[in-house]
């Protein structure tokens, strides 16, 4: 008999466009995975809310970037792809994991201490316990792998340590999950920055580019990204900026650190960043041209996330019912 395929779970917040990190760091692998294993991908919406949107901005996002993961290349016949918000039980998981997340190991959180320092004026909850949401995201789908960028694999750490607290208590209940790390593109940093993440919620806008940029957007922010002293194309530690586009463009045309210093040895910086976003140009016409088609139709997009939904609620009701059930809840 044939194995059942193992199954993935990821998910992007819709906080901004997607950008080249979020591409580069999770959308492009989650379609290489999409063959061989069993894929529920989702729009944070519920992580998204840790930060201040407007409601039309936040609502618009979701469904851009709904439509961005499917012209990505994420096969909606293949994958579930769904909005968060539309499976309660990941908020009802969340509470309940919250119950068995210590304060102490919430507190260690990278993201938790970026993120306030960031946000001084509204470090709520949400932004506290998002580890424990992260975990019932993933738990409740008994996912084998979670694909994430290298600045999320403290949060499949905590959730396998939740995960543990709760099986040692109560049985067998959730399977255990391994982070994937993509080799290349686990770490995409700013263009204006290459200290620091290429993020969506970055100020400078010629830091990041928008899956959604304009050609000519694209390529004048790679002309102006930061770069090092000197003058050669190298990847070593003491040449962030350059070490940072030569990732983007491996990561892009599947040419080795190595290929690229030969390609560019005795060219300069110049030649080099408009290579680099030529090549990110071409990537992002053909994402944004099957973009435009997909989101023109509406009716398509809905029933598409009303099946995908109702798809994911089903496995999702079941590990909440089990957990319910372990921990001493009447049944209806
Ligand atoms: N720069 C990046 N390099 C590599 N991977 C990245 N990811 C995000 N940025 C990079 C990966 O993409 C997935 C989705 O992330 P997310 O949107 O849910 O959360 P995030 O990592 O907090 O993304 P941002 O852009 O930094 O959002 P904001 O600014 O709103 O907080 C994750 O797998 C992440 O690792």
């Amino acid at each position: 008999m044939e194995e059942p395929k193992k199954r993935i779970l990821s998910g992007i917040k819709p906080t901004g466009t997607l950008n080249l990190g979020g591409y580069l760091g999770a959308a492009k692998n989650w379609v290489a995975l999409q063959n061989e294993f069993d894929c529920f991908y989702f729009i944070a919406d519920l992580h998204a809310i840790t930060i201040r949107i407007n409601p039309a901005q936040l609502r618009k996002q979701a469904k851009e970037l709904y439509a961005l993961y499917i012209a990505c290349g994420l096969d909606p016949e293949k994958n579930t792809i769904f909005f968060q918000s539309h499976v309660h039980q990941h908020a009802e998981l969340a509470w309940v994991l919250d119950c068995y997340t210590m304060f102490g190991e919430l507190s260690r959180m990278t993201q938790f201490k970026d993120k306030s320092a960031k946000n001084a004026d509204n470090i709520n909850a949400g932004l506290f316990t998002y580890p424990s949401l992260m975990a019932a995201d993933i738990l409740l789908y008994q996912a084998d792998l979670v694909p994430v960028g290298e600045d999320q694999t403290q949060h499949v750490e905590i959730c396998r340590d939740i995960a543990n607290r709760f099986n040692n208590l109560y049985g067998e209940v959730f399977r255990l999950p391994e982070g994937y790390v993509p080799k290349v593109g686990a770490r995409i940093k700013s263009l204006v920055n290459p200290m620091q993440k290429m993020s969506k919620s970055e100020q400078d806008p010629n830091g990041t580019v928008n899956l959604l940029d304009r050609r000519d957007d694209v390529i004048r922010k790679f002309k102006k990204a930061v770069t090092d002293s000197g003058s050669e194309i190298l990847y070593t530690e003491d040449k962030p900026g350059i070490k940072n586009l030569m990732t983007i463009y491996s990561a892009v045309n599947g040419k080795t650190f190595e290929e690229i210093e030969r390609e560019f040895d005795g060219k300069g910086y110049g030649d080099f960043k408009l290579a680099v976003g030529e090549s990110v140009a071409d990537l992002l016409s053909g994402i944004q041209e099957k973009y435009t088609q997909i989101s023109e139709d509406k009716t398509y997009l809905e029933n598409l996330w009303r099946g995908s939904a109702e798809k994911a609620s089903y496995i999702a009701n079941k590990t909440l019912r089990k957990v319910y059930k372990k921990i001493g809840f009447v049944e209806k």
